[in-house]
C-alpha cells in the first residue's frame, strides 16, 4: 500500500521544479532520528576507508566518496523505496527505472571549493543538445548543513545548457550559484546535469551527504553499483528487486573491488 505524504498535484509540482530548475527539495521528509543512526554507523566506515588509504579520487583534498554497504541500517526501504520520491523519480526518468548507487560524499576539515561541474556527460555529445532527464541523484545530509560545514552549491536552471553556454557563464562570472542549507531529514532530488560544487567544511565534524542514484531503465552506469547480499534478496519487495535488478549479487560484500570505480565524475 503506497504511503504518500504529498498529493498527485504536489508530486507534479516537484517534478516540474526539477524539470525547470534542475532540482527540488522535500523538506523534513526523512526521519532525522533514522539519519542520525546512519551517521553514527557511517563514521566508522569513513574512518576505515581513510585508514585503508582510500583516496579522494580527484574530488579534492579531504573530500571522500564512500559507498554504503547494502546492509542495515542503510538498506532501508523507508529510504530507498520512499513512495513520494519514487513517484517523482518515475515522472522524471520513466517507468521501470533502476537504482544503481548508494553512497556518500563527505568533505572534512581541510576541504576546498570544488570546480563547478555536472555529474554526467550529455547522452548525445556529438549533437550538442540536451535531452529530458535520464539520471537523478537523491541527496540527503546525515547532519544539518550550515554555512560552516560545506553546503552543496547549485546553479538553478543550468542542467540543459550546452558546454559552450556553461563555460561562458562561468568565465564571465555570471553563473548564479548558491548554497543549499539542508536540515537532516531534507531531501534533494537533482538532475545530475545541474551545475554544482562542494564547498569547504570549516568544522572538525564530517559532513556526509548520502546519494542514491536512480536512472532510466536503459542507462548502464558501470562506474557505480550496489553489491546485493544474496542472503537478503528474499527480504526485498518485488518493486525493490526490480529497481535493483542490474546490481551484482554477492555472497560477501566488499570482496570485489572492481564492482565500483567512480573516479570520473565531473563534466
Ligand atoms: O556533497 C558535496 O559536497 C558535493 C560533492 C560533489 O558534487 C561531487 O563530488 O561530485
Amino acid at each position: 500500500m503506497p504511503n504518500h505524504r504529498y498529493s498527485p498535484q504536489e508530486i507534479t509540482g516537484f517534478t516540474q521544479k526539477v524539470l525547470q530548475d534542475g532540482y527540488c527539495v522535500l523538506q523534513n521528509h526523512f526521519s532525522p532520528a533514522v539519519l542520525e543512526h546512519w551517521n553514527e554507523q557511517f563514521m566508522p566506515l569513513l574512518r576505515s576507508y581513510i585508514d585503508a588509504g582510500g583516496t579522494t579520487v580527484g574530488r579534492g583534498a579531504a573530500r571522500y566518496y564512500v559507498t554504503l554497504p547494502f546492509t542495515q541500517p542503510f538498506a532501508d526501504p523507508m529510504i530507498f523505496e520512499d513512495d513520494d520520491i519514487l513517484s517523482i523519480v518515475e515522472s522524471l526518468v520513466g517507468e521501470d527505472f533502476v537504482m544503481c548507487q548508494l553512497a556518500t560524499d563527505t568533505p572534512l576539515l581541510g576541504s576546498d571549493f570544488q570546480d563547478i561541474h555536472r555529474d554526467a556527460p550529455p547522452l548525445f555529445p556529438e549533437a550538442g543538445i540536451e535531452t529530458p532527464p535520464f539520471q537523478l541523484a537523491i541527496n540527503f545530509p546525515l547532519v544539518d548543513v550550515t554555512p560552516e560545514n560545506g553546503p552543496l552549491e547549485i546553479a538553478p536552471g543550468t542542467h540543459l545548457l550546452t558546454k559552450a553556454e556553461r563555460t561562458e557563464l562561468v568565465e564571465k562570472g555570471q553563473l548564479k550559484i548558491a548554497p543549499v542549507y539542508m536540515k537532516r531529514g531534507d531531501v534533494m532530488i537533482r538532475d545530475v546535469r545541474a551545475l554544482h560544487r562542494g564547498t569547504p567544511n570549516h568544522t572538525p565534524i564530517p559532513r556526509p551527504m548520502a546519494v542514491i542514484g536512480y536512472s532510466r531503465k536503459w542507462l548502464f552506469r558501470p562506474e557505480v553499483s550496489i553489491e546485493m547480499p544474496r542472503s537478503t534478496l528474499g527480504e526485498l519487495s518485488h518493486r525493490a528487486r526490480r529497481m535493483l535488478r542490474y546490481n551484482p549479487v554477492v555472497d560477501i560484500i566488499g570482496q570485489n573491488p572492481k564492482n565500483e570505480t567512480y573516479d570520473t565524475f565531473a563534466y
